[in-house]
């Protein structure tokens, strides 16, 4: 063993005695402000590691990180060899060290990132054998971030682009992002919001996201951007949008044209069209089918993609959660090879809890994606330690990752210091990406990685955590949305509950009683045969299962049905009854998330401890305010007293229905209702 690495072993046998003290000692970690983000084993040590052929930028990268993070004596040696997916690598021991061979550049990178995360989480490296290969091709992420740095729904600061510097001061901030998002896997960007602004394509602001595209590339992140429907009216000085309009064809021929001689790697366009008072086709009579493949047909020659939202709605009497698939069903087979429907992963729109949207199921000829929501719009912001791949890993239970071709996550990131503003929803877009690349690891293994490489490895601290971790999403449905109950959410902002909200000429869609239903005779949405028949759009064996009231699962009871007040549940109580010991059992788990925190002190700096204990500290008083607030609105229907064993209600109803809480969409309050 050489002196550089007999010094640099000892270095890291210090870091590990300073930062994973033993069980029960008070902290003795230095402070970390978690920009770092779960990639914190860099240590420079320059571990021997050879690569044979034609250099790229991505296998530069790979290198770089090899011998920045790879501890052992072993040598890793990068060949590449045919006969891989297009990204897929494989990596085994031998008695020459360890190989990573890949068919590509990217599999080489991704292959290294794999290594460095095994020894990271001190995974069994005596005889290392694993070929892997990302189950989804696109695994993207979207930025709902504007040109003016405001981001539609983000809760960790501004964008992360300075559109204003860009393309002359490339903040170090762009490389580091990649770099995170390629150690998990994720190889797409979209740069900007869904509403998007036609001033994207503009010419300097194209160049600014080339500028932002070579930052990326050595890392395998290709470029995608939102693209306006009418942007060849607004930029374009056409008199029209209509897709079917040769002009209009030409218009986004040459734009793309004008891309690619930019980008030569673009990705494609991801489209809002015809969704809350976005342009689109069909305000030209066109369907989305005949939107999307006028787009497609720019792109096509180019290798580019479009990826067509089917987030639709309109304010009609048809059930809003019925109205994608109603919309783009009859368009099946109708999409051009380089579409790709991309279907939010319930029928309404990211809440705590959905089933899952049945379009899924009912597209047999359309390729299609998912769209997760990683920033919690609708799960106490970044205010609320919640864990959401339970809730992805629910989704897959129901729509097999083989179904689809893609999965986008609705990106958490802003330029806070932690990136998320919440240590824990970094934990989210770790996830996105691990389960993204193999949807098959459990909620709890993704966990762990991200624990021991953000955190500490001792078990002591990692295996609380991590089953606080796993059961964070369920609590949080449980104190907002129990029993299948969704989107009764505050006017303006969607942080606290307003179940009695009613704002005069506001769209009925747009209100909380629109969704509860709640009246005398009981509580829920009727989707059954006798109601909405939105069951009828699942497969026979599910609609027969969710239309019936006594074999419906109950998290998603109130979903599928407007159940009397009285309704016997499994467990024998009565549904007013259950509605009141969920909440209850979601205050709760706010209160041992925070116990379960202090508990784990001496293995955290103090300064992640103390942000994370006053994040926790906010979300139990959240947990309070929506549980005083439904449960004594509700109790107006219900006629019936709150069970005794309940904690008793700590907010008068009234002060309640008065409180406004100020914020706008893009902040985070430092708390909720806490008079
Ligand atoms: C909703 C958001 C809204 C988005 C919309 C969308 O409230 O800000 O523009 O979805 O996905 O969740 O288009």
């Amino acid at each position: 063993m050489n002196s550089i690495r007999c010094l640099y072993l000892f270095a890291f046998a210090v870091c590990v005695s300073v930062f994973c003290p033993v069980s029960g000692a008070s902290s003795r970690y230095a402070d970390e402000d978690g920009s770092r983000l779960w990639l914190r084993g860099e240590n420079a040590c320059g571990a021997d590691v050879s690569f044979g052929g034609k250099m790229t930028p991505a296998i530069e990268t790979a290198i770089t990180e090899l011998r920045d993070g790879w501890h052992d004596v072993e040598s890793v040696r990068l060949e590449l060899r045919k006969g891989f997916g297009k990204e897929a690598f494989r990596i085994r021991s031998g008695k020459g060290g360890i190989v990573i061979t890949a068919s590509g550049d990217t599999g080489l990178l991704y292959g290294a990132y794999h290594l460095l995360r095994m020894q990271n989480t001190g995974a069994d490296m005596s005889d290392i054998d694993v070929l892997e290969e990302p189950v989804f091709g696109l695994r993207i992420l979207d930025h709902w971030d504007n040109p003016d740095g405001s981001i539609e729904r983000g809760y960790a600061g501004h964008s992360l682009w300075r559109w204003d510097e860009l393309p002359a001061v490339l903040s170090p901030r762009y490389r580091e992002y990649a770099r995170a998002n390629a150690s998990v896997g994720i190889n797409g960007t979209v740069l900007n919001n869904v509403n998007a602004s036609p001033s994207v394509l503009a010419k300097e602001n194209l160049i600014k996201a080339k500028a932002l595209a070579d930052v990326f590339r050595p890392y395998g992140v290709k470029v995608y951007i939102s693209v306006n429907f009418a942007s060849p009216m607004v930029i374009g000085g056409l008199s029209t949008a209509d897709p079917l309009d040769k002009g209009v064809a030409g218009w986004w021929k040459k734009k793309a044209d004008e891309i690619y001689a930019l980008i030569p790697d673009f990705g494609g366009f991801l489209v809002k069209a015809n969704s809350e008072g976005q342009p689109g086709p069909c305000d030209y009579g066109r369907t989305h089918a005949e939107g999307a493949n006028m787009l497609a047909g720019a792109l096509a020659p180019h290798g580019g993609i479009v990826m067509w939202r089917a987030f639709v709605y309109s304010a009609s009497d048809s059930d809003r959660a019925k109205q994608a698939a109603l919309e783009f069903q009859p368009l099946d087979g109708k999409f051009a090879s380089n579409v790709i429907l991309q279907i939010k992963n319930g029928p309404i729109d990211f809440q705590p809890r959905e089933p899952y949207s049945p379009l899924f199921t009912s597209l047999e000829d359309t390729p299609s994606m998912v769209e997760m929501q990683l920033t919690q719009e609708y799960l106490g912001f970044s205010n609320h330690l919640a864990y959401l791949a339970p809730l992805w890993k629910e989704f897959f239970a129901f729509v097999p990752p083989s179904r689809l071709k893609g999965i986008a996550g609705v990106a958490n990131t802003g330029d806070d210091v932690n990136w998320c503003g919440h240590h824990f929803a970094q934990s989210n877009w770790y996830a996105f990406g691990r389960m993204s690349w193999n949807p098959g690891l459990t909620p709890g293994e993704v966990a762990d990685e991200w624990l021991k490489q953000t955190f500490c490895s001792d078990s002591a601290f990692v295996a609380p955590v991590r089953d606080m971790m796993l059961d964070s999403r369920e609590a949080v449905v449980d104190y907002m949305m129990p029993l299948g109950l969704h989107h009764i959410f505050a006017w303006g902002h969607h942080y606290g509950p307003e179940p009695w909200c009613d704002v005069p000429g506001a769209r009925h869609d747009w209100m909380p009683s629109y969704y509860h239903r709640a009246d005398r005779n009981g509580i829920g949405f009727d989707r059954s045969a006798t109601g909405s028949n939105a069951v009828a759009q699942y497969p026979d064996s599910l609609c027969r299962l969710y239309g019936d009231i006594a074999t419906c699962p109950e998290e998603y009871l109130l979903w599928f049905h407007h159940v009397p007040w009285g309704h016997r549940m499994r467990n024998g109580r009565t549904l007013w009854a259950e509605m009141c010991h969920r909440y209850d059992h979601g205050v709760s788990e706010a209160r041992r998330f925070q116990q379960v925190w202090d508990a784990v002190e001496p293995y955290v700096d103090s300064r992640r401890f103390r942000d994370v204990g006053s994040k926790l500290r906010i979300q139990s008083r959240d947990a309070v305010w929506w549980k005083d607030a439904c449960l004594q609105y509700f109790s107006t229907f219900s006629g019936m007293p709150i069970p005794y064993g309940i904690e008793r209600p700590v907010h008068d109803l009234g002060d309640l229905m008065k409180f406004r809480l100020d914020i706008s969409n893009e902040e985070c309050p430092e708390s909720g209702f806490s008079k």
